[in-house]
């Protein structure tokens, strides 16, 4: 199963040979937590970093939505084919996932619709310094993962969109801790209703426990990866390449 590769690359990555026994929750598992507290290599900081970030981001209640959510950054792609996407209701839009999964896929808007569907009220904090609270509707990544099936090599999920700031496309990047939380979804709807165009229509990636930026709008394929270094600037994403924006934005 797609997950078990992602929780076997994490602890790879850390650098432990640690075997979990049917766990369900492999961030309490005793075990590791014991490997995180005797790991000199790991700062108090990472520690709480890696044991918090499977939990889950605060949910509201409907009365408590923003009566106006603002659209920020690029309120449409300004491109030829968006356009035409948008024109056509995107009737014709693929979501392709490519990279390193066993299968490729391109789904179709109505496939994606009728998929799992999770929906969930969450506040959307920008680094400018706004937030909103709003309801977001689509399918987890978790589900689409494991649809194309993930190689052994995973270890990034990289969100290329269809809009560009001046002449650099706009992308965005998360690790498999982030792909596989239940609240990461790929919405294609927003208090209730279809995806607006300025919110990110058809797709955008709702990562709950990450400031706004990393949350791609107008997504149009999905890459798994091994490494960030070859993917644009390297750093993971438009502005942590062209800004000083940290790649791991947690709240
Ligand atoms: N493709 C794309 N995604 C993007 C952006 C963008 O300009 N292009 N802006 C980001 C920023 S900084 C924020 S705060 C949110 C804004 O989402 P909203 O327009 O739904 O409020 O989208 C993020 N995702
Ligand atoms: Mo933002």
């Amino acid at each position: 199963m797609a997950i078990d590769t992602g929780r076997r690359k994490l602890l790879g990555a850390l650098g432990g040979g640690l075997l979990l026994s049917g766990c369900d929750s492999w961030s309490q598992n005793d075990g590791f937590k014991r490997f995180l507290s005797s790991s000199e290599g790991l700062t108090m900081r990472a520690q709480r970093l890696i044991t918090g970030r499977e939990t889950l981001a605060r949910e509201f209640s409907s009365a408590e939505m923003s009566p106006v959510f603002r659209a920020n950054g690029n309120s449409t792609a300004d491109t030829s084919m968006y356009r035409a996407m948008l024109a056509n209701g995107f009737g014709d839009y693929r979501l392709r996932i490519a990279g390193l999964v066993e299968r490729p896929l391109a789904i179709s808007l109505d496939q994606l619709r009728a998929m799992p569907r999770r929906s969930q009220i969450t506040r959307h904090d920008c680094v400018e310094g706004w937030s909103a609270i709003g309801q977001w509707t689509g399918v987890p990544l978790s589900h689409v993962l494991g649809l194309a099936g993930l190689r052994d090599s995973a270890n990034y999920i990289v969100f290329h969109c269809a809009d560009s700031l001046g002449s650099t496309p706009y992308y965005e990047s998360i690790d498999l801790v982030d792909a596989f939380h239940p609240q990461t979804i790929l919405a294609y709807g927003m208090n209730g209703e279809a995806l607006p165009e300025a919110h990110g229509a058809p797709i955008r990636a709702r990562i709950e426990r990450q400031l706004g930026y990393k949350h791609a709008k107008f997504v149009m394929r999905i890459e798994v990866v091994a490494s960030l270094d070859a993917v644009y600037g390297g750093k993971g994403g438009y502005w942590e390449d062209v800004g000083d924006y940290a790649w791991y934005a947690g709240i």
